[in-house]
């Protein structure tokens, strides 16, 4: 069994050392790359003797000290660090070593894409290239030159502006790059390749002339026109709203095929997933549209947020990544629908940080112990970090968070910082308080907030109690500080009172006076993380009435839930559920994107989260139920929405037909649980007809879940067209990994051999496996097939890619909350797991936690 030691945040050092300037050659070969590495030193903690370099798998060729070459006795190589002994305040260190990219198969460091050379060093890639002070709280200027192969590599690039190219005798060329602007290793990149290129650009309030390239494999330029689009608008929004320019001359984004997350924040030069930069209507859903959009205007706002002010230690993740995540999100909601993309947003936390809330791996968002940091890109550090700035905004009001942001930025601009320096310029700012509201920062686990509403002679009075959990170590933890919005609404729904409330006890009272009973409009916006617990029969009213579009939605949700959580009782349907769902049918003067929303049943993870014992049996057949009683009731209604809706021929991305095709889509989603042949026959003529990608998946995935006939002619008709363009084969093996139909395990087990499928590559393996590890009824199938494959996968994967493999362990997340059969089952899996003789600390970390 392996064993991983644990960081601390306790234990922070600052660095003894520190860079200055970084001057990198790189020699691109077939076989390897070396590597020569000068570096400017400085000793800061004058006790310090030897220098302690990070290293990890490097072939090291020769040292020099100040331009001597450094004997052997003068250098130690340990186990992941190159120590030069005996050093002095000031000095020039080379070193020249040698690594092999292209059998890099964990994606950190540089490896290749194809045959594209790039580079991931967040969190710590840096130290797989050269022996380096590879921590983000040492920040040097780098010069980079690149040697290459000219005819196969003609693109060679890496952080900030070019300064010179060169051609060299045998076919070779290089190119030097300069970034001026200070830096730690993880922002260091460089990219090698033949590439094409699509160019714009922007001219910055202030009149500078930024250059735009986005690159990407020979014949994909005409796919980069949204990925561009987005990059501008998020540049004039960071202007607009936060008054930030960009401050190079030059921005370069590059998408790979093979990369380990979504997109990574390089300075002046993005490394893209491609799933994340390529896109057009014949191949990409309205989803992935909006991802891009996302994701783009996230590496940029990255520029200042992280890169500009990074952080101190990787402790510190959620300054730049919660803040960032925040900033993205408020970019989107202002470009597109704001109730919509908020909705989306508290779905999306729910489904994933809630899970890992409520799990062994829970951690605060400034976790303060790590084993492998890699399994700290959470969402509990991305999206509850932004749930926790969105507190502080909502606490400020826009006027006093953009002073305290512009404070922010005035004071630690070229620094590496904590969460703790952030905090402080937002209360000063601000004018407040915050030694409370920390807690949000170091404690972890849902809060929970009771709710208890009490009228009596014109007093309405609401009792607010805070349940905190417990933390993973089973230790005590205080209430939190939030804002919560609220508001009273008569009966027509019009509001008596609409208030943002300051929480901060464990239990307190507000009063109001009302002349007759209000309604209760609570947690408006979701404007805290916490989970209401509140009874009362106003559902119905609340979806109908509400003004805050939010509430309504949430009304939905939790009336749903109530109707499926009695039927798991043994209750018939609840037909009041029904009504309000026809009522909200009946609605036509609400956006289409939002009424799709209102029609959303609540997801199985959401009925599950709810249950002290989970068993997913009962959840998805109480669900399906609910869903053919809704489909046959409203047969005619969901029909004339759908044919009203569908316009085969409009690809448009504008919001009213992507709201079209959201709702249309969602109606016919409802009917296939009918699983009748005029159901079919709808689902495949939109297969067949539609212009749109967004179409087809569904359609794809209504055939493939009720008619075996038709799914296995449209799925042929689908590979057939498809199988070269891997960001479409990604939907492909969804699909059948998500599918419900019997046999699914035996088919994704054959699908590995499928020519289009690469276990190489990480978006296929999520694709597949990692869409099966989250298909309720299979993967947690009580013969226990589906854990032992994922088991399998996990241990086999590991080998070529811990960050996969760890990623693939979290659909164990949910272990401990299992029923009996389950957990049993599960735990067998994961002892296996523990057994392998080289686990990586990746793996460890996760499947140790969730079995403690
Ligand atoms: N900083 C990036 C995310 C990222 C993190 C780690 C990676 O590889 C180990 C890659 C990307 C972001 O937030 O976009
Ligand atoms: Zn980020």
């Amino acid at each position: 069994m392996s064993r991983a030691e644990s960081i601390y945040l306790k234990d922070y050092k600052a660095p003894k050392f520190t860079v200055k300037t970084c001057d990198l050659v790189f020699e691109l070969y077939e076989e390897h790359t070396q590597v020569t590495n000068l570096m400017s030193i400085e000793r800061v903690d004058a006790g310090a003797k030897d220098l302690v370099l990070d290293s990890i798998d490097l072939e090291l060729l020769e040292i020099y000290l100040d331009d001597e070459k450094l004997p052997e006795k003068r250098y130690v190589i340990e186990d992941e660090h190159l120590r030069v002994l005996d050093v002095g305040d000031a000095f020039k260190l080379i070193i020249i070593n040698k690594i092999y990219p292209q059998l890099n198969s964990e994606l950190e460091g540089l490896y290749k894409s194809g045959n594209i050379f790039c580079t991931q060093n967040e969190p710590e890639g840096f130290r797989r290239i050269t022996p380096y002070l590879d921590r983000p709280d040492v920040m040097a200027v780098f010069k980079t030159t690149l040697v290459a192969d000219k005819e196969r590599y003609p693109v060679l690039l890496s952080n900030g502006n070019r300064e010179s190219n060169f051609k060299l005798d045998d076919g070779r060329h290089g190119a030097t790059w300069f970034d001026p602007h200070p830096k730690p290793s993880y922002l260091f990149a460089l990219v090698a390749g033949d590439l094409g290129v699509v160019q714009d650009k922007f001219v910055t309030a202030s009149g500078k002339y930024v250059r735009l390239y986005i690159y990407t494999d020979r014949g994909n330029e005409s796919k980069c026109k949204h990925a561009m689009k987005a990059l501008k608008d998020a540049m004039k929004w960071d202007e607009e709203v936060y008054g930030r320019e960009y401050d190079l001359e030059l921005y370069n984004i590059v998408a790979v095929d093979s990369f380990n997350m979504g997109a990574m924040e390089n300075k002046g030069l993005n490394i893209f997933n491609s799933a994340y930069v390529l896109a057009d209507e014949d191949s990409a859903t309205d989803a992935n549209f909006m991802g891009i959009q996302s994701v783009i205007a996230h590496e940029y706002f990255h520029n200042w947020t992280g890169n500009r002010i990074t952080c101190r230690d990787w402790f510190q993740l959620t300054l730049k990544e919660g803040l960032t995540v925040f900033r993205d999100q408020c970019f989107s909601a202002d470009l597109n629908s704001k109730e919509v993309q908020r909705i989306e947003d508290v779905d999306a936390l729910r489904e994933r940080q809630f899970v890992e809330d409520a799990s062994p791996t829970a951690h605060p968002i400034q976790p303060d112990s790590y084993m492998a940091i890699n399994n700290f890109y959470t969402a509990t550090v991305y999206e509850k970090g932004a749930e926790v700035i969105r507190m502080l905004h909502t606490l400020l009001g826009e006027q006093k968070y953009r002073k305290a942001m512009d404070l922010y930025f005035d004071a630690f601009d070229g620094q590496a910082v904590r969460t703790d320096d952030f905090l402080w310029a937002i209360s000063e700012a601000g004018g407040i308080d915050l030694e409370q509201f920390k807690r949000w920062y170091y404690q972890s686990g849902t809060p929970k907030l009771h709710v208890d509403e009490k009228f009596e002679d014109g007093k309405y009075s609401l009792t607010l109690t805070q349940k905190v959990p417990k933390a993973v170590d089973g230790s005590e933890q205080k209430p939190y500080f939030f804002p919560l919005k609220m508001a009273l609404l008569d009966e027509s729904g019009k509001e008596i009172e609409a208030k943002t409330l300051i929480v901060s006890k464990e239990s307190e009272e507000f009063t109001f006076k009302v002349e007759k009973k209000p309604v209760l409009s609570i947690n408006r916006d979701f404007s805290a993380p916490v989970i209401v617990e509140q009874s009362h029969n106003d559902y119905a009213f609340l979806m109908k009435h509400d003004t805050n579009s939010y509430v309504r939605y949430e009304s939905a949700q939790s009336f749903g839930l109530q109707t499926i959580e009695s039927m798991m009782r043994g209750k018939p349907i609840d037909e009041e559920f029904v009504n309000a769902f026809g009522h909200i049918l009946d609605e036509d003067k609400l956006d289409h994107s939002f009424k799709a929303l209102l029609m959303e049943l609540p997801s199985v993870s959401a009925i599950m989260q709810r249950q002290e014992v989970v068993d997913f049996e009962l959840i998805y057949e109480a669900k399906e139920r609910l869903q053919k009683h809704l489909a046959l009731t409203f047969k005619e209604k969901l029909l004339v929405i759908y044919n009203e809706n569908h316009t085969p021929d409009s690809k448009e991305l504008d919001a009213l037909n992507i709201g079209k095709r959201a709702i249309k889509n969602r109606a016919l989603k409802l009917l296939s649980a009918l699983e009748s042949d005029e159901v079919i026959a709808i689902a495949n003529a939109q297969y067949n007809s539609s212009v749109t990608m967004t179409d087809r998946i569904v359609a794809l995935d209504v055939l493939e879940n009720i008619s075996p006939e038709f799914s296995t002619v449209a799925l042929g008709h689908f590979y057939k067209k498809y199988n070269r363009d891997t960001l479409v084969m990604n939907k492909y093996f969804s699909i059948l990994a998500a599918s419900h139909r019997e046999g699914t395990l035996d088919r994704v087990m054959a699908l590995q051999n499928d020519p289009a499928y690469n276990e190489l590559v990480p978006n296929l393996v999520r694709s597949l496996i990692g869409v099966f590890a989250r298909n309720y009824k299979h993967f947690h199938a009580k013969d226990g097939y589906g854990y032992k494959f994922v088991a399998d996968k996990i241990i086999d994967i590991d080998k070529i890619n811990p960050q996969m493999a760890s990623g693939l362990a979290g659909a164990f997340k949910i272990y401990k909350k299992m029923n009996k059969v389950n957990k049993k089952l599960i735990k067998t899996e994961l002892e296996r797991i523990l057994l392998e003789p080289s686990l990586s600390k990746n793996v460890y970390e996760i499947v140790s936690k969730v079995l403690n």
